[in-house]
């Protein structure tokens, strides 16, 4: 008798294969379509990003390899950062505002193998690429000769996703750092491939066979929110999506009646509210609209329910996590909660000392599950410093949990801004300010701001002797970083409050500079 033949199970975790296999059975069907007017298949999303893995594999580029990517939001970018993860690497998205000084910085710091860029950038990019020792860059699809795309043209069409392990490196997401360097957030496939798949369930997304869901993204997809919540959500239930190349409010109002799900940070719900074309009726087709990646203000909340008949569900989350709590899709969405941990996340609320504080009360948010990143990229002190000793991640985030599960944000441990839902970190604006001619110091702040949520406002201090322009100092703020980092006003000022400890006391800032930015 003949032993049987041992088949070798390998069983993968890749990310891109999890989408793949929820794209519907007409690959002919869209996938996506454009405000441009243009029409993408489920054949073309696998076909796409086949040749772009395939490319990227005869670059003989070693695995881990990282793919850093600053392009403006296209059908063609999705198919590059599916074509990373089909193909084993790493994708490292880049926000399309970064000037020189801070891609110079996330490039000497990951060491990417390839970079891709737009081709109004690849004089500087690919100089300070090649400076940096990255052996290939291209642009996406410029229409010389050359690009990405061009070169992927060739390569065949067909490819078997790489195998991967739940742990394995995915992506890293640069988060700025409260003190200095920005921070690589490690993300593997199943941190990715975890969220993805309870969101599906949670927030009730509909197979083909249920009748379908229609996602309108109009986020961008260099961070956590297009990318894996919108991005990943529509894809693993191969679900539609209708795409905004640039957030604006009236084509997401023309599109809403042949949609049905939405995501936004709140600065989306507050200019689709000045809108007179945001109507009950447009939004009869919705089944839902969720916000996150800020605080959603009550009056936000209040309105949208008012104009649309449609409460708004919101979520937390952070690059580090993914998604860690949302309100329920069926049960009470309540303003001002960012509702219950999601399946699988285990959340407490600690006081100084660590411990579990009681229902209702304020303490810091801890998390853990498979969800949670592994670390910073090449930082395994901060790393550790940012783990408790039994494994829960420290978010920086402060907030309570009442006794019925509902966790509400209150604030941050953190010195962040969150402005139209980018992060901007104080310390770093400080730090170049104070290297300016003529700055003896200064504080930046954050101050609510009625489109942006909150926005800075930098306080700064000439040393004596000195004249200093405000105007000039935003001048130069603006010319080296990105222009949402800007704060919005600045003042000279001879002196900065402190505290007996000599400690700069910014909430008194706060409350001077929030009255200045109503009047
Ligand atoms: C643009 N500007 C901003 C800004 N965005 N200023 C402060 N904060 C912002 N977020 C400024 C620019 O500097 C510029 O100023 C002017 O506004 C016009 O720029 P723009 O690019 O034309 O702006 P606009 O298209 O209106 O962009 C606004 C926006 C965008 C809200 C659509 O900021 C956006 O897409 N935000 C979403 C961010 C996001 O996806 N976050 C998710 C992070 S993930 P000037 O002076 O130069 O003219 C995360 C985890 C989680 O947080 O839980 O989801
Ligand atoms: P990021 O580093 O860009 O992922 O930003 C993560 C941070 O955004 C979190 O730590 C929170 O401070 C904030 N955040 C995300 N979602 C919400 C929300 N719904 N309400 C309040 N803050 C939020």
């Amino acid at each position: 008798m003949q032993s049987p033949t041992p088949t070798m199970q390998t069983h993968s975790s890749n990310m891109y294969q999890a989408l793949r296999d929820a794209f519907p059975a007409d690959l002919d069907s869209t996938a996506v379509e454009t405000d441009s007017g243009l029409f993408y298949t489920w054949r073309d999303l696998e076909r796409g990003s086949a040749m772009l893995a395939n490319f990227l594999q005869s670059l003989d580029i070693p695995p881990g390899s990282r793919i850093a990517v600053q392009v403006d939001k296209s059908v063609e970018a999705l198919m590059l950062y599916l074509a990373t993860l089909r193909a084993g690497y790493v994708f490292l998205p880049l926000n399309t505002a970064y000037q020189s000084a801070e891609m110079a910085y996330f490039i000497s710091d990951a060491e990417p193998a390839v970079v891709v860029c737009s081709a109004h950038n690849f004089g500087w990019v690919s100089k300070l690429a090649f400076q940096a020792g990255t052996p290939w860059v291209f642009t996406l699809n410029d229409d010389r000769t050359g690009s990405l795309l061009d070169r992927a043209a060739h390569a065949p069409d067909r490819h078997t996703p790489a195998t991967k392990q739940a742990d394995d490196l995915a992506v890293i997401i640069y988060t700025s750092g409260t003190t200095g360097r920005s921070k690589g957030a490690m993300l593997s496939h199943g941190n990715m491939l975890s969220n993805a798949r309870v969101l599906k369930d949670y927030w009730g997304w509909r197979s083909a066979e249920q009748g379908g869901d229609v996602l309108i993204h109009a986020l961008p997809i260099f961070h956590v929110h297009g990318l894996f919540v919108a991005i990943h959500g529509a894809l693993i239930n191969g679900s539609k999506m209708i795409w905004c190349g640039k957030f604006d409010p009236k084509f997401v109002i023309w599109q809403l009646p042949r949609a049905t799900v939405f995501m936004g940070v709140p600065t989306l719900y507050v200019r689709l509210l000045t809108e007179p074309g945001l109507t009950p009726e447009v939004c009869s087709h919705m089944r839902l609209f969720i916000s996150g990646s800020a605080p959603l203000l009550t009056d936000t909340f209040k309105a949208w329910q008012a104009r649309t008949g449609h409460i708004i569900l919101e979520r937390y989350g952070m690059s580090e996590t993914v998604m860690l709590t949302s309100n329920p899709y069926a049960g009470e969405r309540r303003g001002g909660t960012v509702g219950f941990p999601l399946p699988g996340v285990l959340l407490r609320i600690v006081n100084e000392q660590g411990q579990a504080v009681p229902p209702g009360e304020i303490g810091d948010i801890q998390v853990k599950g498979p969800n949670v990143f592994a670390g910073y990229w090449r930082m395994p002190e901060k790393t550790a410093q940012e783990f408790t000793a039994d494994g829960f991640f420290r978010t920086g985030d402060v907030g309570r949990q009442d006794a019925d599960g509902y966790v509400s944000i209150v604030g941050r441990s953190k010195d962040l801004i969150i402005s139209g839902g980018y992060n901007v970190y104080p310390a770093e604006l400080e730090s170049f300010i104070n290297d300016l001619p003529g700055v003896l110091e200064s504080a930046v702040v954050g101050v609510p701001h009625a489109d942006f949520g909150e926005v800075g406002v930098a306080v700064v201090v000439p040393r004596l002797g000195v004249t200093l322009e405000s105007a000039r100092i935003l001048a130069s703020l603006k010319a080296s970083l990105a222009n949402y980092k800007v704060p919005k006003q600045c003042f000279v000022v001879p002196d900065l409050p402190r505290n007996a400890m000599g400690k700069v006391q910014k909430n008194l800032l706060r409350e001077q500079y929030a009255v200045a930015q109503s009047r």
